[in-house]
């Protein structure tokens, strides 16, 4: 496996709360980890490693709501900005059971 985003070297020491890009593999018909905790800056890219199409689709009761995401098979969404603090509650419009949290900070 060949890595192709290799990271740069860092020419400034981070901030301690540099935003962060989080990925959440969709694997098995399994969001993973289907519960996370981000902090408001970050920002989430949902990766479809399955061979089937999956959504990321807010639930009714969700706090924050997005637009519903598709993802087709082996490929990713965008990475998916919340700026607010809230519950992101969903589920896979094609495999109810399918479900997950973000919790932003
Ligand atoms: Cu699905």
């Amino acid at each position: 496996m060949t890595d192709p985003a290799a990271k740069p070297s860092p020419a400034t020491k981070p901030a301690a709360a540099a935003p962060k890009n989080v990925e959440v593999h969709i694997a098995g018909m399994k969001f993973n980890p289907d519960k996370l905790d981000i902090a408001c800056a970050d920002s989430v890219t949902w990766v479809n490693d399955d061979d089937v199409e999956h959504t990321v689709s807010s639930d009714r009761n969700s706090e924050l709501r997005v637009a519903t995401i598709i993802i087709p098979p082996k490929k990713s969404s965008d990475p998916t900005h919340f700026r607010m603090p809230g519950t992101f509650s969903y589920h896979c419009d094609n495999h109810t059971e399918m479900t997950g949290t973000v919790t932003i900070k």
